[in-house]
């Protein structure tokens, strides 16, 4: 593994050790509390910022704020205008792109290599949610009644949304959840997560730059057992679309039944990636390291559970392992730098727990398997890319997700067998294959039971491709025409005309 020193900040024009306010009716203020939290770098532990610490009562406001603006002007807006205004935010997104991706860097930690290379997606995605605003249409049906009745459908925005969002992404995260509702004519409420606020707030900025009207996107940073658990549980919001873990999304599940408001879920995953004996091992290799140590394995579909074929099962896991150990781990500002921090010091806690009991359930860490502490990295939350070998389907490493750059490699014989074990998890978000045999590849991919199967390749991703999961990787599709209907009620309307 290489080392990259932590390079000095030049001071972030967002992330500058101010106080950062929350974002109500077109208005930046305070939290009624008066509260404020502080967000740091967990490549260094420096101070980027304090933010308004949103509560309950904030929530209210924010909510009452959504719902003004969704029954007020907001709700006669055409399609037309809603295109334009996602059109102006996707050229602000892409003018201030670097301030953007640097700024998710400083407040999650993933490196700049990564974050930028989010651009084309991150703008991509407003400009097919543009297009979407105009696709927006209901069918005339033919119905077998009898007399002349005239049947058809509409296709109406829900109403108030609140949407949760993770640390991991923050950036695309939260272009994820306004990018529909603007596109359909709902409203927003959006709670950022408590570890990586920042980026969220800069683009509430520039939706306000783009002419968004007040009230239509809310941001009320805080923390999930008070903010985000007063959004999900609120009686006047119609949807909740939540990414995050399964245990908060049972959560979230619970809190909605109060006004059985709509609810998405986009939760975590233990991901199979499948390497047959016959694949380009040469792609192989790097392409299921980088499965599950990009963004140091923060990613729900990261292919951790890396089942490789018996025969070969020595010679890959080894070229794997080698592989993780010249990744370059450093301060993400550096644009050398392949793997960044951890995003908390829980999230550490959390990882380092894990490889303790990889190595106490028998498994062996053919690379890393510790924390980085060497020079200016001691300051960061670092763990050094990870690959346990001789791992069996029942140990914890192999059943729960680990959310860090920790690969599980399981050896398997028979294909049977192997489908059967790939899907012997409670999750199903992600999985991988690969294999020079097509055959095998749609044999495979049509029975896994996941959201995604990527072959010979992992993580693609398009704004016109749905993504998300089956079985406890949660419900609703983010990206794709389906990411639309979910901020859409479908009203039937019938009309006799005889
Ligand atoms: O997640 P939480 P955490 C997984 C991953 C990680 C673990 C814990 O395994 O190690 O979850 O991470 C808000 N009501 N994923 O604790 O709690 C919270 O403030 C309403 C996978 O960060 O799910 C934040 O905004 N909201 C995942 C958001 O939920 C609540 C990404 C996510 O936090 C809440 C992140 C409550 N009761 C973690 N409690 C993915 N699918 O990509 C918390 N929140």
């Amino acid at each position: 593994m290489a080392v990259s020193q932590a390079i000095p900040i030049t001071r972030h024009p967002f992330a500058n050790g101010s106080y950062k306010q929350m974002l109500i009716d077109g208005e930046w203020v305070d939290a009624a509390s008066g509260k404020r939290f502080a967000t740091h770098n967990p490549a260094t532990g420096e101070l980027l910022a304090t933010v308004a610490e949103g509560d309950k009562e904030d929530i209210d406001r924010a909510v009452a704020a959504a719902r003004r603006a969704f029954e007020g002007p907001w709700g006669k807006v055409k399609p037309f205008e809603r295109q334009n205004l996602l059109l102006k935010l996707a050229d602000l997104v892409e003018k201030n792109f670097d301030e953007l991706s640097q700024l998710d860097t400083l407040d999650m930690g993933a490196p700049v290599s990564r974050t930028r290379a989010y651009r084309l997606r991150a703008i991509g995605m407003l400009r097919y949610y543009a297009g979407q605003s105009t696709a927006i249409h209901g069918e005339t049906v033919e119905n077998s009644l009898p007399g002349e009745i005239f049947s058809y459908t509409l296709k109406e925005p829900v109403g108030v949304v609140g949407a949760i969002i993770p640390w991991n992404g923050p950036l695309t995260a939260t272009i994820w959840k306004i990018g529909p509702a603007i596109a359909t004519g709902c409203t927003v409420v959006l709670k950022p997560a408590e570890e990586a606020p920042l980026t969220a707030l800069r683009i509430a900025e520039l939706a306000m730059e783009a002419g968004v009207p007040p009230g239509v996107i809310n941001v009320v940073p805080g923390y999930g057992e008070t903010a985000g658990a007063a959004l999900a549980s609120h009686h006047d919001v119609d949807k909740v679309a939540f990414t995050g873990s399964h245990v908060t999304g049972q959560s979230i599940i619970r809190a909605s039944a109060g006004n059985l408001k709509r609810v998405s879920l986009e939760l975590g995953g233990k991901s199979p990636d499948i390497v047959f004996a016959d694949a380009d091992l040469d792609a192989a290799v790097p392409g299921a390291a980088m499965a599950v140590f990009a963004n140091s394995g923060q990613i729900c579909s990261a292919g951790t559970r890396l089942f490789v074929e018996e025969s070969i099962y020595e010679e890959f896991v080894g070229r794997v392992a080698e592989f993780g150990k010249k990744l370059q781990v450093g301060n993400g500002l550096d644009p050398n730098t392949q793997i960044g921090p951890l995003v908390s010091e829980q999230q550490l806690e959390r990882v380092t727990g894990y490889l303790d009991i990889g190595q106490k359930e028998g498994a062996k860490a053919l690379a890393g398997g510790g924390r980085v502490t060497e020079g200016a990295l001691s300051k960061g939350f670092f763990v050094s890319p990870t690959v346990f070998a001789n791992v069996q389907d029942n140990m914890r490493i192999a059943q729960e997700e680990i959310f860090g750059p920790v690969i599980s490699a399981i050896a398997f014989k028979d294909m049977d067998e192997l489908v059967k074990r790939a899907n012997a998890t409670t999750f199903g978000l992600g999985s991988g294959l690969w294999t020079r045999d097509v055959s095998k590849a749609h044999a495979v991919a049509k029975r896994l039971r996941a959201g995604s199967v990527w072959v010979n390749c992992y993580q693609a991703m398009d704004p016109a491709m749905p993504f998300g999961g089956y079985k406890m990787s949660g419900y609703g599709r983010e990206s794709g025409k389906q990411h639309v209907e979910e901020y859409l009620n479908v009203k039937a309307v019938w009309i006799k005309t005889g």
